[in-house]
């Protein structure tokens, strides 16, 4: 009689507690892989709907062409060895339009930068373009020999000098700055021993575009707060005006954060007379 063998309750208790562990590692195992799969789609997913839906912000472009020229740019590439020369192609199917006596750079000052031009339509800095509007705040690269985008896993900005993200800014800078003309404005921060610091994108790249030909004159602003450490008279702001072109005017203002932010709170107030 096989069929009906006779286990013990102690062996059938056991055999039961196999299977039971068996299902769960299983069912673990299976939870694991759909969790994984899904994190690694969304990694390399998630930066194409965001930089589409931010592109569609401006009407009358093409967002899926850009989206091509962008990525073309590092897809496939070691992520340590893209140029600014990548992004000639992003930069033609979105070029900067030059906008006259509005146009606003800045070196680490961004937070007070973008408060005042999100609520003051004033000036016009590089994150108020198309480009620079769609990337701010992203990381991505690519990887040899697949035609995915990460954004997870990247060079750091200071792992590798060509890494995509870095490299990016660094051209759209450049292109930004080719296009800066008349009278124009620069942020830089007064709570920092070197407001013009050379290993910053605003001297290694803008300053060095700047041409006299559109430009009349470049207008600091330096900005202050109570523990203020530096002034006009920097050492650093002297090498800023021995870079500049023989025929762009330099200014150069002290002005409070305070006075800044209240600017930006008062829409009555016109911007010029901001500082
Ligand atoms: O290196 P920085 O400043 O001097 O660069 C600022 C300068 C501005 O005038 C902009 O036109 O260069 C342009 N620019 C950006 O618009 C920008 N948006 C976001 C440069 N960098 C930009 N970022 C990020 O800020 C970038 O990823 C890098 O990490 C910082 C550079 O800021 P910084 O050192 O204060």
């Amino acid at each position: 009689m096989e069929h009906g063998e006779y286990r013990p309750p102690e062996k059938r208790r056991k055999r039961r507690c196999a299977i039971f562990s068996v299902v769960a590692v299983l069912l673990i195992i299976f939870i694991l892989v759909i969790v994984l799969a899904l994190t690694y789609r969304q990694n390399t997913e998630k930066l194409k709907p965001t930089f589409i839906a931010r592109c569609e912000e401006f009407k009358g472009y093409d967002c899926e062409k850009i989206w091509s020229a962008f990525e073309q740019a590092y897809v496939g590439q070691d992520p340590c060895n893209v140029s600014m020369g990548a992004y000639d192609p992003l930069i033609a199917a979105a070029p900067f339009r030059p906008a006259c006596n509005r146009m606003m750079f800045w070196s680490k000052t961004k937070k007070v930068v973008h408060d005042f031009t999100e609520k003051r339509d004033c000036f016009l800095t590089l994150e108020d373009t198309l480009l620079g509007s769609v990337l701010d705040g992203l990381t991505w690269c690519g990887k040899e020999g697949s035609s995915k985008t990460f954004t997870t896993g990247c060079p750091g900005w200071t792992d590798c000098n060509n890494n995509p993200v870095r490299s990016f800014w660094n051209r759209a800078s450049a292109a930004f700055a080719d296009v800066a003309c008349g009278d124009v404005t620069a942020m830089l921060n007064g709570s920092i021993i070197t407001p013009f610091s050379p290993t910053s994108i605003f001297a290694s790249i803008e300053v060095k575009r700047f041409n006299s030909t559109r430009m009349r004159s470049l207008n600091v602003v330096l900005v202050t707060q109570e523990s203020t450490v530096t002034n006009c008279t920097n050492a650093s702001l002297k090498d800023l005006q021995k870079e500049l072109d023989e025929g762009i005017k330099y200014n150069c203002k002290e002005v409070a954060e305070s006075q800044i932010q209240e600017c930006s709170s008062n829409p009555e107030k016109p911007c010029g007379a901001c500082w």
